[in-house]
């Protein structure tokens, strides 16, 4: 009886046993076939990437060197009246610098400010040394110091440059100059211009006003000003003849306003993004200028404008501001005809959507306690930490990445990406593709923003807001690529 019972029991217990390494084999199967898809997943994304930027670049062994000085000066943005400004080498904006791709650009820099800076250059994908953040790339130069910066751009583009240290006085003050890098096709256009977009706000006497990061600026969108220039000039104008084509290089340097350029009857398309060439060109109004943010257009002169003027107005805000001018006038002259430059390897990245997410970053103010005064008492803070508190986070090199921000606040954050391109993959979940990479996007407020890149530059980077009052108030951290 005991013996039988004994048997019984080690039957049902080996039935028990082989369910359950059946249903082990299952739960293996199954985790296999999942894990492979994530990974093929991930990897065809890689693959889907190709080469729509290159890792390196073949150095053409021309080296430009320029000086360049940061120091106080004055300006007319107003006629008969002087505004005290800092700058670089004397102007507002500082020099266009004009260099080829493979060319190695060689800075030697001196600060002749009244305070420590140095110089970030945006959307150019430098070695990490290079990049211009103390306390993650360099330490700050010192009144009466100098450093070399040197470096080679991988990419051809629109980029500009401006001191990474208390961005709020030093940009506002008037730092900040661009950085063309040329390509074949920059020669073919009639004329390639640059007009840098900013927005000041001046005290009655035509003077900057020195209260910087203000508690209302702080727990608003930062610093918008009362008066907007192109290249430091309130009517800015080009005269161009019939028939030209022209590139028009936009760059927002203001501490925050975001501007919407519009070209009215102009034949204007966007052929580039933060520097770098779109899939396929679009219509070039109503696009979102974030501080940091550029755009190239290419503008078609019909051949029987001669007499005409294009107003181009910034309509982000309701109130419609002109920021230039474009009067035609002179012989007709052939238009050059080229098909529009595009990069149509950037990736459409249809499943990125599915990906899964490797790091959200929820962007949120705090009130700070005690009597930090300076910065009104607020931090903009992304997880929670306010730099120099922060948390970097690994991302893996020439891999599939993905990130969400979202904005729990009700404030503007264009976030802006060091040493990295992405694309935008979704806006509040929605799937969307736009047809370029981006090194800095604009957030709404509660917005909640995917991205997508591919690291290929190792080291660590500064991520944070391009809302020079945001960042000067703890909305930075970075990340580290290995
Ligand atoms: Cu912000």
């Amino acid at each position: 009886m005991t013996i039988r019972l004994n048997i019984h029991k080690i039957k049902n217990y080996a039935k028990f046993l082989i369910i359950m390494v059946l249903i082990a084999i299952l739960g293996l199967v199954s985790i296999t076939i999942g894990s492979k898809s994530e990974n093929i997943s991930a990897e065809s994304l890689r693959d889907e990437f190709g080469i729509a930027y290159t890792e390196d670049i073949e150095e053409n062994g021309n080296v430009v060197e320029i000086d360049l000085e940061a120091s106080e000066g004055e300006i007319e943005i107003f006629d008969g009246y002087k505004t005290k400004v800092w700058n670089y080498n004397g102007s507002v904006p500082g020099p266009e610098i004009r260099i080829k791709l493979g060319d190695t650009l060689k800075v030697n820099f001196t600060n002749n400010l009244p305070d420590e800076t140095t110089i970030h250059w945006h959307g150019v994908r430098v070695p990490n040394a290079m990049d211009g953040v103390p306390g993650i790339n360099q330490d700050p130069i010192e009144p009466g110091d100098s450093f070399v910066y040197e470096f080679t751009p991988k990419d051809a583009g629109t980029f500009w440059f401006h001191p990474h240290v208390r961005g709020s006085e030093q940009l506002e003050r008037g730092l900040f100059g661009t950085l063309i890098v040329e390509d074949d096709i920059s020669d073919q256009y009639s004329k390639d211009i640059v007009w840098v977009v900013d927005d000041w706000r001046l005290t009655d006497n035509y003077q900057v006003d020195p209260y910087f990061v203000t508690g209302h600026d702080l727990a608003h969108d930062g610093r918008w000003g009362n008066v907007i220039t192109v290249n430091a000039n309130l009517n800015e104008s080009l005269t161009v003849q019939p028939g030209e084509r022209i590139r028009l290089r936009i760059v927002n340097s203001s501490n925050a306003r975001v501007y919407a350029p519009s070209f009215g009857r102009l034949d204007a398309k966007i052929i580039a993004v933060d520097g770098m060439y779109v899939k396929e060109v679009q219509n070039a109004s109503n696009f979102e200028l974030s501080p940091g943010n550029r755009i190239d257009v290419d503008i078609k002169i019909p051949s029987d404008a001669d007499g005409e003027s294009y107003k181009i107005f910034d309509n982000y805000t309701r109130y419609s501001n002109q920021l230039g001018i474009i009067n035609v006038e002179g012989e007709v002259v052939e238009t050059p005809s080229f098909e529009y430059p595009t990069n149509p390897y950037i990736p459409d990245w249809e499943d990125a959507i599915n990906a899964e997410v490797d790091k959200e970053y929820r962007l949120n103010a705090r009130r700070t306690s005690g009597g930090m005064g300076m910065m009104g008492g607020i931090e903009w803070t992304i997880n929670d930490k306010a730099y120099p508190d922060y948390e970097p986070f690994e991302f893996k090199y020439n891999e599939f990445n993905k990130i969400k921000f979202t904005n729990e606040s009700y404030r503007l954050h264009p976030m802006h990406l060091h040493g990295q391109f992405f694309k935008v993959i979704s806006r509040n979940g929605k799937q969307v593709n736009e047809l370029f990479f981006r090194d800095t996007v604009l957030l709404g407020p509660q917005e909640t923003v995917e991205i997508a890149f591919i690291p290929l530059d190792k080291g660590e980077w500064a991520q944070h807001c391009h809302i020079q009052e945001h960042a000067d108030a703890g909305m930075m951290n970075t990340v580290i690529v290995k």
